[in-house]
């Protein structure tokens, strides 16, 4: 084998594996605006959570009135330490929204922001489209559903986290 091969060979790689979930606690914190489409992206959320193992009492859903409300809300939840991960989802429709760039910027950079000063994964699930019709098939029609695929990413995240906490066998010690 060559050298280059063997070196590709000791390449570590890390992905996640989406089985073991019985013990993450997940809250959802969702906005109602728009709650006819954002109720959807929730079933899709939890049906995906508990496809994959997770308990219904693991799961806190928790609402506030619009997407702008929801960095603060999963703020307090990062902060609460009553869960692994959090899921955000909303609907920000632009038809329907004078101030749609800020509203969806905000709450984008609001919810990025929980994430790494809480060391925490959060799901940006907040669907952000130009017309309702384009809401509605992210929400579970022929585009997928926003919520189940943001359920993933969290599952996804602390399967690679909870990886990268036990393996600490980069550390080459031999050099000692
Ligand atoms: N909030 C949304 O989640 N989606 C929207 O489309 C929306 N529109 O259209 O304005 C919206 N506005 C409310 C906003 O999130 C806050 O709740 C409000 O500004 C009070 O802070």
């Amino acid at each position: 084998m060559s050298n280059l091969q063997q070196q590709r060979n000791d390449v570590t790689h890390i992905d996640g594996n989406l089985h073991q979930n019985e013990d993450a606690r997940i809250g959802i914190v969702v906005g109602r605006f728009n709650g006819f489409v954002v109720e959807s992206l929730v079933d899709g959320a939890i049906d995906a959570l508990l496809r994959h193992g997770v308990l219904g009492s693991n799961i806190t859903v928790v609402r506030v009135p619009g997407a702008f409300e929801l960095p603060l809300v999963a703020q307090r939840a990062a902060e609460s330490d009553r869960f692994d991960a959090i899921i955000a989802l909303g609907a920000i429709i632009r038809g329907s929204t004078p101030h749609f760039d800020f509203v969806a910027s905000e709450s984008a950079k609001g919810l990025s922001s929980v994430a790494i000063d809480y060391n925490i994964p959060v799901a940006n699930g907040v669907l952000t489209t130009d017309s309702i019709e384009q809401a509605i098939e992210r929400a579970g029609t022929k585009a997928g559903n926003k919520g189940s695929e943001a359920a993933m990413v969290v599952l996804e995240m602390l399967a690679v986290l909870s990886q990268l906490d036990v393996d600490d066998d980069y550390d080459t010690s031999d050099d000692a």
